[in-house]
């Protein structure tokens, strides 16, 4: 076999008439300038060697190319682009097949579209998820994709993004042919060899046609599929640009159609929205690395975990574990109490699976996971203690007392409080080190973020399982500091502020919610609270009427669940402005000697979000968050904030934090202190600089 390098990552193998061009640039193979000069260096020296007639493009390493190096995003191009690298496969007069495994995503996918032909293993993935990274697959791909598998289903995976399984792609006709897992390259090499030998014409998928007749009988596709998807692309850019480039596909010639792609392409590529949805791709991964660890601290392992409390977040929490296997013990103190909580995991299960997202075999399986115990000390045999009991600091105390007694020597007991001292908690047990908080959002089955909280004592091993732990059930985790309510609740609590400050001086929930609605957030503070239930924390017997929330539950308007909360629910639970809740609001104003005045959007944008920004800067400047991406991922994954904006602090730097910091000083001074702008945001301003400098 002769070998020759034609770039740092790319290198051709060729033996006899056949050449395998191969790249190699871990982790995921992506397609950086040296990798697409390497490409188009090997194909265009494999098409003039007249002695080979058939190739190969393999990768070496854990995947196929995962797509564009997103780190060369928005830096001037270097070298060949994507399009000159796919010209010179596609034309290079021989065969060309794809060997794929592990993932073909984006910019990878384009490539091998430019392929006569792909081999994958049945284990491998394919998949355009730009419209992720809030942009749409710019290298032919919405081009190529929709002439090979027909406009509906092109559709789908631009839009979505997700990852198509192998066997899957072979039912659309993405991949050709299914491989042994292990012999991927021996089938491709074979598949090669067969089309020279029968002289097959080369699959250029540019000049296939058949698919977009099929999409152009069928003119009301596009609109339909918009209509259906509405909700979900809600202020996305990236969704829209991308159906209209599968309707280029269809209506125009392939190379207008390239032309069209390119043009919608670099305008999202130089919009906020990709810019901010790219930021979270890493932030994303930078949240999982804790700086300063000594060494290579190992996690340890969890085999088997207990949850103290079977209510909503105990259920909601264990279901987590059971999802991927892991064995849980849930603990109640009555049977009743058990039993319901039980039921409620099963009742969850079973709507998964009547919605066909999971089998009645996995439900068996997940509720097989589940044991119920009203003894505590079954925590003896777990690894990881998570309790969820009511939120009381002497309730938890009591707890953690009794669990540090019966808890086996090296088991990690974490506490799922969502505001309490973390440090306080862990005072009480002879082993602080094994002490963290696991802060699981609402529906902890659902959302995203975990954020873990580090106490002061807690183990940089605790730490790292924690961390560990979050990926392996699929969420994200965010470390925090101890601080009243962390990260999210310590910077929703700004809003909260606000948000019961502007109903009393003239705006109306409605009028917040929308401002905060037409932001993208899934939902406006008084819609939140109304879901949540507003009892929560509330009592008949402390209730002072004092502010709307007392008064509305003194009259069981507690939210949804009632019925009625701050807005009027019909029997489907859609809500509408009340007039009950309007006539509080403005005798409460009235009490309060408080003169009502129109308060425009932008003021309640503004009220309600700079002070979260500057609350993120406080807890920075604490030490609270390793750094400001944290704070955003936790943001995002946790309230829905809308990815396209980053995050709070991503979109603080956008409005400008030296806009964000002079309205800030004029609130302080209309309104006082509340508004004070922390220390971080006036040097940041002083100095020209950003969060990432803090
Ligand atoms: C595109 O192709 C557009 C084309 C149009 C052209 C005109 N670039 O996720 P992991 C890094 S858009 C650079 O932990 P996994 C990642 O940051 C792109 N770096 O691994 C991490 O680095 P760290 C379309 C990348 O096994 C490391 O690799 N493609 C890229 O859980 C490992 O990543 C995508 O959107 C990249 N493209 O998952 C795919 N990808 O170790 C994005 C990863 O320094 N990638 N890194 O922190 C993924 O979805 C996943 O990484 C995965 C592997 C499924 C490939």
């Amino acid at each position: 076999m002769l070998v020759t390098k034609f770039s740092d990552t790319v290198r051709l193998e060729t033996e006899g008439d056949l050449a395998v061009v191969r790249v190699d640039n871990p982790p995921v193979n992506a397609l950086s300038a040296d990798v697409r000069a390497g490409l188009k260096a090997a194909f265009d020296a494999v098409g003039a060697n007249a002695d080979i007639t058939a190739i190969v493009l393999a990768c070496d390493g854990r995947t196929f190319i995962a797509g564009a190096d997103i780190r060369e995003f928005g830096k001037p191009m270097q070298g060949p682009s994507l399009h000159d690298v796919e010209e010179a496969i596609e034309n290079v007069g021989k065969p060309v097949v794809a060997a794929i495994h592990g993932t073909a995503l984006g910019g990878g996918l384009e490539v091998a579209l430019a392929c006569h032909w792909r081999v994958a293993v049945p284990s491998a993935k394919c998949g355009l998820p730009e419209v992720k990274l809030g942009l749409l697959p710019g290298a032919g791909g919405t081009q190529r994709l929709p002439r090979l598998v027909g406009a509906e289903a092109a559709l789908k995976m631009v839009t979505g993004g997700d990852h198509v399984p192998a066997k899957k792609a072979h039912a659309m006709g993405l991949v050709d042919e299914l491989a042994d897992e292990g012999g991927l390259e021996a089938a491709a090499i074979a598949f090669a060899r067969k089309a020279v030998a029968e002289g097959k014409p080369l699959r250029r998928i540019r000049d296939m046609d058949e698919k977009l007749a099929e999409a152009r009988a069928n003119p009301g596709l596009f609109d339909e599929f918009r209509k259906a998807n509405a909700r979900k692309f809600r202020g996305f850019e990236a969704p829209e640009a991308n159906i209209k480039c599968i309707e280029a596909a269809v209506n125009l010639p392939f190379d207008e159609g390239m032309k069209f792609e390119r043009d919608a392409f670099m305008k999202l590529m130089t919009g906020s929205q990709s810019a901010a949805q790219r930021y979270v791709f890493f932030s994303e991964r930078e949240a999982a690395k804790i700086p300063n660890l000594d060494g290579d601290v190992k996690p340890r392992a969890i085999g088997k975990v207990a949850i103290i409390g079977a209510g909503t977040m105990g259920g909601g929490i264990a279901m987590n574990f059971a999802n991927v296997g892991i064995p849980v013990t849930i603990i109640e103190m009555k049977d009743e109490a058990l039993q319901r909580g039980l039921g409620v995991i099963r009742k969850n299960y079973e709507n998964t699976a009547a919605k066909g997202r999971i089998s009645a075999d996995d439900v068996e399986k997940r509720m097989g996971c589940l044991t119920g115990s009203l003894d505590l000390a079954s925590v003896a045999e777990a690894d990881l203690v998570i309790e969820a009991v009511f939120e009381n600091m002497d309730i938890k105390k009591e707890v953690f007392t009794k669990l540090d007694a019966l808890a086996k020597p090296g088991a990690i007991l974490a506490t799922n409080t969502s505001y309490l001292d973390v440090d306080e908690i862990a005072s009480v047990t002879k082993r602080p080190g094994d002490v963290l908080g696991l802060h699981f959002f609402s529906p902890a089955n659902v959302m995203r973020l975990l954020e873990i909280v580090r106490a002061e004592k807690t183990a940089s091993d605790v730490l790292v399982t924690a961390l560990d732990l979050a990926r392996k059930i699929g969420k994200v985790g965010v470390v925090a500091g101890v601080c009243h309510g962390f990260i999210g609740n310590r910077m929703l609590a700004a809003r909260q502020r606000e948000a019961q400050k502007l109903i009393l001086e003239g705006a109306m929930p409605w009028d917040v919610d929308r401002v905060l609605y037409d932001f993208g957030m899934p939902m406006g503070p008084f819609q939140m609270g109304d879901l949540a239930g507003l009892d929560i924390g509330w009592s008949k017997e402390t209730s002072k009427g004092e502010t709307v929330r007392d008064l509305l539950c003194e009259m069981d308007r507690r939210g949804q669940k009632t019925g009625a909360g701050f807005y009027d629910y019909d029997e489907k639970r859609v809500g509408s402005p009340s007039p009950v809740t309007e006539k509080i609001i403005l005798d409460l104003s009235a009490k309060a000697g408080i003169k009502r005045r129109s308060i425009s959007d932008e003021e309640i944008l503004e009220r309600c979000l700079y002070p979260m920004v500057n609350e993120g800067a406080k807890i920075l400047e604490e030490g609270k968050a390793y750094r400001a991406s944290d704070i955003d991922i936790v943001w995002i994954n946790g309230y829905g904030w809308p990815v396209y904006r980053g995050g709070p602090m991503f979109w603080g730097e956008l409005v400008g934090l030296d806009k964000v910091l002079k309205r800030m000083q004029e609130f302080e001074t209309t309104m006082g202190a509340d508004f004070k702008p922390s220390a971080l945001l006036e040097r940041l301003v002083r100095e020209g600089k950003g969060f990432s400098a803090a």
